[in-house]
This record gives structure tokens, C-alpha cells and sequence, in this order.
């Protein structure tokens, strides 16, 4: 078969696995077809943890199961090969004679690593990798962040004036609210990332001055696990945050803070608190965190190094004075128009060959 159907059937298991984006932490997103010759008769992806894989969704998706002994199974992240919520990918595959795997990309997590390839030859089975590999790294970039690079991935994100300001200056009079930049369609993007991360941050003077939800109204998925850094632990009473549904972790200084609904996690006054916070969403199985302000958390993130990629919206307006926005160097990949702000999306330099192929994924999604 020729190298282009490899990719055509492989950008298929990618359209199929990003159907699930945001459902299937910690889990990554897959998808998988089959192939016989030369015509799909299976497809499949993985919907939620626990829930079947995306290979086994593809082989049971299959009339006639007769088919699948000259068939090609494609699927973007190497095969499983443990028992874990489900059973081994790889004995399925081997189990219903299909005798050639094409894989995008290797599972670079500990318990599988290559073992799932390593099965599929061993039974015979004849297996190509590195089809569309740089994007269907990038596709499970938070998945292959947290289990290479032992860190949750993040995403700053802010807007800021033409004149180069986050906020204008608070006074008493000011009211607890956001001062808006985006306008309504930049609001359901917004929105929608919040829905593809597993964790959204922010810093306790956001919650006081914006008042903010910090949860996915505009757009269909799961709120984030909602994060406050807060030195004194003293978030006010009235805060919305604090009174609607789900938990948050409130990372303070203050052990002995009282704050509802929430979590405190106590961060050592010696020690990095933004190593501390990535240690604690490490610890605790959080692949991806999105920074929503302010500008001191945000500052603080791009002097340690600690992002992956920044989304930042230029307003149109004038602010004359107030909070100045943070500023950020890194390999400029998308530039988006909207009627009230411009979007430019920026991507740490330092992720290097990980981070280049995202301009071709963007071509198919
Ligand atoms: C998935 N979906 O389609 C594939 C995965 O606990 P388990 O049994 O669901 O195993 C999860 C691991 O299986 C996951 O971290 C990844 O390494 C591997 N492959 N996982 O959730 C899939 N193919
Ligand atoms: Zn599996």
C-alpha cells in the first residue's frame, strides 16, 4: 500500500481520537481504523477513561470479523500492552489475526514504552511506526508533557490593551468584575480551551477583582479542576468560586486557611511555589493546567520557564494606564483576527522539534 494512504487512514485515527478532546484525562486521545483492502470497514476512539480503547472500539466496530485476518489496523499512539482498566491492546490485536499494525506514534509512557510493539512482532505481526508522528505527538502533547517531562503542560493566557495593559487601575468604585477585551466569539474559544484542559488557574487577586467562574459555560465539556495560588490564604467571603459546584485547590502559605468547598495545599515559603504547584498537579495525575491571570502569576510562570505555549489577545482599545501585561518570547504560530481583539498564539522555543510540527497539524484540524 502506498506511504500516502498510510498518512490519509492515520490523520482519520486523529480526527477520530480529537472527537474526545478534553474527556479522556488522564488518559490520551485515540483513534484507530481498519483497513481491508484499501476500504475503512472499522473505525473507533477511545471516549473516557475506563471505557474500551480506541482499538478495541475499531475490531468490535467490524461486521465480519472473518475480514480482519487481511486487514491493517492504524492507530495514532502505540498499542497497550499491561492490563490496566482494560485489557492489553496489543493480545487483542494478536488474538483476532490481524497481521499488520501501522502506529503513529510510541507510547512513551512507563508501562508501555515499546513493550506493545515489541508483543506485536513477537506474534508475527508486521509493524510500521512514525506515520504522522510529530502530529500525533503534538495531538497528546499534555500525555507525552506529563509522562516525559514529569510536569503538567501549560497554557498562559491573557488579554491585554492595544496600549499594552491586562487591567485598568482598581479603585473602590471599580466593581468585581473583569474589564472585557474579547469579545463574545473570543469568550466561547475561550471556553472551549477551558473544556480541553484538566486543571485552569488562577491568582487570588483575579479572584478578588474579577469575581471570576472559572468554569465552561459558553461551550459543552467538563470544567477544569479550578487552582488558586494565594499567599495569605484570605479569599473574602462572597467570591462565586467559593460557592458553586466542584472543588478547588486553594495553594497558600496560610495551612490553617478555612476556604469552602476547597482544598488547601500548603506551600513552603523556602522553596519555588510554581515548582511546588507542578510537583503537587504531578503528584496528583494532572496532565494540563491553563493560567487565566494574573499578571504577577503569569510573570512568575514565564520567568521560571515553566509554560509550553502563551494565548494572547491584543485588544483594540486603549487602556492609557493601569496594569501592564506581561511580555514573552517565543516562536510565534498563529496570528487570528476577531472584530474586538487579534489572537496571537505563542510557543516555547525550548519544546524544539515537539512543538515545530504543530503548523502541519493545524492544516487538518
Ligand atoms: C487509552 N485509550 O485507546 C489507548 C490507550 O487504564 P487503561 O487500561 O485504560 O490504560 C490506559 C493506558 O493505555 C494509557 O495511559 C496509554 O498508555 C494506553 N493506551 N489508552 O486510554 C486508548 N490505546
Ligand atoms: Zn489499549
Amino acid at each position: 500500500m502506498l506511504a500516502e494512504d498510510d498518512i490519509k487512514f492515520m490523520r482519520r485515527c486523529l480526527e477520530l481520537a480529537i472527537s474526545a478532546e478534553g474527556f479522556t484525562y488522564p488518559n490520551p486521545m485515540v483513534g484507530s481504523v481498519i483497513v481491508h483492502k484499501g476500504l475503512i470497514i472499522g473505525e473507533g476512539y477511545h471516549l473516557k477513561a475506563g471505557a474500551p480503547h480506541a482499538e478495541e472500539n475499531a475490531i468490535i466496530s467490524v461486521k465480519d470479523k472473518a475480514l480482519l485476518r487481511d486487514s491493517a489496523l492504524y492507530v495514532n499512539l502505540e498499542p497497550c500492552s499491561h492490563f490496566g482498566r482494560r485489557p492489553p491492546c496489543s493480545d487483542l490485536i494478536i488474538s483476532m489475526g490481524i497481521r499488520k499494525v501501522v502506529i503513529g506514534t510510541i507510547d512513551s509512557s512507563d508501562k508501555v514504552s515499546g513493550k506493545g510493539k515489541g508483543k506485536l512482532e513477537s506474534a508475527g505481526c508486521e509493524v510500521v511506526t512514525g506515520v504522522l508522528e510529530d502530529e500525533c505527538r503534538y495531538l497528546n502533547r499534555r500525555f507525552f508533557t506529563f509522562h516525559e517531562e514529569k510536569r503538567p503542560y501549560i497554557v498562559l493566557k491573557w488579554a491585554q490593551s492595544a496600549d499594552g495593559f491586562i487591567d485598568i487601575e482598581r479603585d473602590k468604585n471599580s466593581g468585581r468584575k473583569p474589564t472585557w477585551i474579547i469579545g463574545k466569539a473570543e469568550r466561547v474559544l475561550v471556553h472551549k480551551w477551558r473544556a480541553s484542559e484538566q486543571s485552569i488557574l488562577a491568582g487570588a487577586g483575579t479572584i478578588r477583582s474579577d469575581n471570576p467562574d472559572l468554569t465552561v459555560r459558553d461551550w459543552t465539556g467538563e470544567s477544569p479542576l479550578r487552582l488558586v495560588l494565594s499567599g495569605s490564604g484570605d479569599m473574602g467571603n462572597s467570591q462565586p468560586l467559593f460557592r458553586t459546584i466542584g472543588t478547588n485547590i486553594v495553594f497558600t502559605h496560610n495551612a490553617s486557611a478555612h476556604i469552602p468547598d476547597s482544598t488547601i495545599v500548603k506551600i513552603d515559603k523556602d522553596r519555588d511555589s510554581l515548582i511546588q504547584v507542578t510537583e503537587y498537579l504531578y503528584n496528583t495525575g494532572i496532565q494540563s493546567v491553563i493560567i487565566e491571570g494574573g499578571a504577577k502569576v503569569l510573570n512568575n510562570f514565564i520567568s521560571t520557564g515553566l509554560w509550553d505555549e502563551a494565548r494572547i489577545f491584543y485588544g483594540n482599545k486603549n487602556f492609557m494606564k493601569g496594569i501592564r501585561a506581561p511580555g514573552i518570547k517565543g516562536k510565534i504560530h498563529s496570528v487570528t483576527k476577531f472584530s474586538s481583539s487579534t489572537l496571537k498564539v505563542i510557543l516555547n522555543e525550548r519544546k524544539g522539534k515537539d512543538m515545530d510540527p504543530i503548523d502541519k497539524f493545524n492544516k487538518y484540524f
